[in-house]
């Protein structure tokens, strides 16, 4: 009995870090790693720490602001904010999101003083170091994660010692978006109009989670948040869904100048109390064409071939791409 107490002051005088065993870590495919059970709870613990590897599908600044502000207030005040998504190659019909945010006074658990001070978020965002990469790139991410509202996250836990980083490497640069899977209305809703959820993963909203999609041939039920951030659904004249705008400049710049019918490309987003629902296209951009809602990288990514994106692909096209290379 002594030696026991004996061996538990020596233990804790040894800190802490010491005793921590070495988290565990394995690659994974965004498939196994965004399994649900039939809550939409998410199943997978198998390792302390992922690796997967995808393709880069927006500018990060695009969808959350950087903006570094570290003030404690009483409402909350997240401070700088980063996200990127990335989606499974092949048969590999999943995607990922890694968030990384500034502050943590939002959870109660965490003290008002936990997160970053607006230094500490600069050098965290150089570290990471994300302006090598561009839409298109092939990454692999390392890191711990946590569930969100529907999505298994990587992220730092909430946790700003070092022990907690994530890391992004550039695998093969300039792989090239994926072209959206052009989906209907009538796949992510139900016949009264609510969110498809399919546990399997095979089918609904959640098959294209965290993936680029097209929704073709649909007008506004609600435009009148247009706007940076703003929240508008879309419809196809019987089945409704939302749309989540990003920050990018365009939607800074312009404003709502679409045709009664167009079409939208973004990333399908799931934010949901109850694990089932909460599913919007996340727009990021919008270069004001007109007949698409989309990002200019996005709509690029439609239409392979057509470089100048005039609705048709001819000389002028080439021109164009030949212009690009030194001759
Ligand atoms: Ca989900
Ligand atoms: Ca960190
Ligand atoms: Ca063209």
């Amino acid at each position: 009995m002594k030696s026991l107490i004996v061996l538990t002051m020596v233990l804790s005088l040894v800190p802490n870090t010491i005793l921590k065993a070495v988290p565990t870590i394995t690659e994974v495919s965004h498939s196994e790693f965004q399994a649900v059970d039939g809550s939409g709870e998410h199943v997978y613990n198998a390792t302390d720490m992922v690796i997967l590897e995808g393709i880069l599908l927006h500018n990060p600044a695009d969808m959350l602001d950087p903006t570094p502000d570290d003030t404690i207030t009483e409402t909350f005040n997240l401070g700088g904010q980063w996200q990127i998504f990335f989606q499974g190659e092949e048969d590999d019909h999943a995607g990922t999101a890694v968030f990384f945010g500034q502050l943590y006074n939002n959870l109660p658990w965490v003290s008002p003083d936990g997160g970053y001070s607006n230094e500490e978020f600069i050098s965290e965002l150089s570290r990471l170091n994300t302006a090598q990469f561009s839409p298109g790139d092939r990454i692999r991410v390392t890191g711990y994660y946590l569930s969100y509202k529907g999505k298994l996250n990587i992220n730092e836990q909430h946790n700003n010692n070092p022990d907690h980083d994530f890391t992004i490497e550039l695998v093969e640069r300039g792989v090239g978006l994926s072209r959206p899977e052009v989906v209907t209305l009538d796949e992510l809703k139900d016949d009264i109009d609510e969110f498809v959820f399919d546990p399997t993963r095979q089918s609904g909203c959640e098959y294209y989670q965290a993936r680029l999609i097209k929704v073709e041939g649909v007008y506004f039920a609600d435009a009148n948040d247009w706007g940076p951030n703003g929240e508008l659904l879309i419809t196809d004249g019987s089945k409704t869904f939302p749309v989540k705008l990003g920050r990018g400049n365009g939607i800074y710049a312009g404003s709502n100048n679409l045709n009664e019918t167009f079409d939208v490309i973004g990333i399908m987003d799931q934010e949901g109390t109850d694990l089932t629902s909460g599913y919007r296209l996340y727009v990021m951009n919008y270069d004001g064409n007109g007949s698409i809602l989309a990002s200019r990288e996005h709509r690029m990514a439609d239409k392979p071939g057509d470089v100048n994106l005039d609705g048709v692909v001819d000389i002028d096209d080439f021109i164009e791409m030949i212009e690009d290379w030194p001759m």
